[in-house]
């Protein structure tokens, strides 16, 4: 009998090695759970359940456990249809996140209340196959063998796209800071590296406010933290956008002695590193197409003189809207497009408020001008709303068809519906289980982490 064991351990190994079944499932036993309380109060908790699929793909599934402690009660779940029955807790997927491939995973969460103890539940099982396995968490090899920096090198525009040093086309997925000056306590070494690591992000947006306490209060201290930003997101081979986060006053040119301060600086000290991007202006509003190119073409001499190769992003009229949210389109920058080379202009979105009439836009404009999603929204424009996943979803394949990359607003704790973490998750330390994202977030880390397959010839 030993004899047997030895070698039915020897076949698995084997089997999992040579790699015959998914390369992420080294026991192909069903499916793992990972369960995490991610915080607990007095008679209250709130937990993540991570569901990885190790088996045949499904198309549909339930998860069924029971809480070990009789006082322990479901008070409401996310991210799938939560019931308990007895001390037999009931979860099914929705129609998006029911379909898992072998080695996909779906991330669900519930708070729950207790009276004794609340030990974590121990027999889980999906679709009435337990839970047993283990998922070797080393990361199959990238195209290229590196970070999505290492792979693309030094970015620049050529015709419509962003293209990498192979002179390929690619399109970067990332995450957008929310105003530095409000959430600095989310951006750490632990939530850029699960960035990088969980999500699989290729960018970082720093978005540095101007007015509301940012930059205008302590220009050295927030070009300081920016440069520090741009430092971590290099050293995760991730790419970093800097972003003038101008907003109120619209006119970007209220602010053009300090953009070109600003610039000079962050040009100069960047200037040798290939993750670098410029935003030059947030969302120029109630201003003139002309008002914003005469800002560009002041400000872009500017970062070109320290730092010549890097990519430029010009922020466009309404919002970043190319005109639309003025009731104009692409046609005013097609007619007069700031006069520089190695330059995309900004396009933004909020997929609940913005939808058919957007999308047809930016579906035109793409074919005529470098474009970049640097900053959009699952939910309405005030960044709160419910999340609108069929806009949401909508927006990302187009932008994915067109490569056209993108940063999502917001990787913060911000009690906004946009925001990607649940309140207080930068409190603690915990940026990697299910439980500590949001339903935005959830989405959002579903479609950045899937694999960029970046040319490399
Ligand atoms: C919002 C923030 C909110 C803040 C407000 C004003 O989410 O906490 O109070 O800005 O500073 C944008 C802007 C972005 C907005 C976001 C949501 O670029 O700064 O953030 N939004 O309203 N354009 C469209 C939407």
């Amino acid at each position: 009998m030993k004899r047997l064991l030895a070698l039915l351990a020897t076949c698995a190994t084997i089997l999992g090695l040579t790699g015959l079944f998914s390369p992420q499932a080294v026991a192909a036993t069903g499916c793992k759970v990972d369960y995490t309380v991610t915080s607990q109060w007095h008679g209250g908790f709130q937990a993540g359940v991570k569901i990885t699929n190790l088996g045949e793909p499904v198309t549909g599934w339930t998860l069924k456990f029971a809480m070990p402690d009789a006082g322990q009660k479901l008070v409401q779940g996310w991210n799938a249809t939560w019931s308990q029955s007895g001390s037999v807790v009931t979860t099914v997927g929705l129609d998006w996140n029911r379909t898992l491939a072998t080695g996909a995973a779906a991330d669900v969460g519930f708070t729950g209340s207790f009276t004794g103890a609340n030990p974590k539940p121990a027999a889980f099982t999906l679709n009435g196959v337990a839970c047993t396995g283990s998922v070797d968490e080393t990361p199959p090899p990238s195209p290229g063998g590196g970070t999505p920096l290492d792979i693309n090198g030094q970015v620049q525009v050529c015709g419509v796209n962003l293209c990498n040093q192979y002179n390929r086309p690619i399109q970067l997925r990332g995450m957008s800071t929310h105003g530095i000056q409000w959430f600095s306590k989310c951006y750490n070494g632990a939530s850029v590296e699960a960035l990088a690591k969980d999500w699989k992000s290729d960018l970082l947006r720093v978005a540095m406010y101007v007015q509301e306490s940012g930059y205008e209060t302590d220009p050295a201290g927030f070009t300081s933290r920016v440069n520090g930003l741009v430092d971590m997101a290099e050293a995760r081979g991730m790419y970093a956008m800097i972003d003038f986060h101008t907003l109120t006053p619209g006119d970007p040119n209220h602010n053009l002695d300090r953009a070109k301060t600003f610039f000079a600086s962050v040009a100069a000290r960047n200037a040798g590193k290939k993750n670098v991007i410029y935003e030059i202006a947030n969302e120029p509003n109630g201003v003139s197409w002309t008002a914003i190119k005469s800002y560009a073409e002041q400000v872009i001499p500017v970062i070109r003189a320290a730092d010549p190769d890097a990519v430029v992003i010009v922020g466009t009229r309404g919002w970043s809207s190319l005109g639309v949210s003025d009731g104009s389109n692409e046609s005013e920058v097609v007619s007069n497009p700031v006069n520089a080379t190695n330059i995309m202009y900004a396009f933004h979105f909020y997929a609940a408020s913005h939808k058919d009439a957007y999308r047809t836009t930016l579906s035109r404009a793409a074919s005529r001008l470098p474009l970049f999603v640097t900053e959009f929204g699952t939910v309405s424009a005030t960044g709160g709303g419910a999340m609108d996943r069929a806009s949401t979803t909508a927006w990302l394949d187009l932008l994915d068809r067109l490569k056209i990359g993108y940063a999502n607003w917001t990787y913060s704790d911000a009690s906004e519906s946009s925001a990607a973490f649940r309140p207080g998750t930068c409190d603690g330390g915990d940026y990697s289980s299910s439980g500590v994202l949001t339903e935005s977030g959830a989405l959002l880390k579903n479609r950045i982490s899937t694999p960029d397959n970046f040319p490399t010839s």
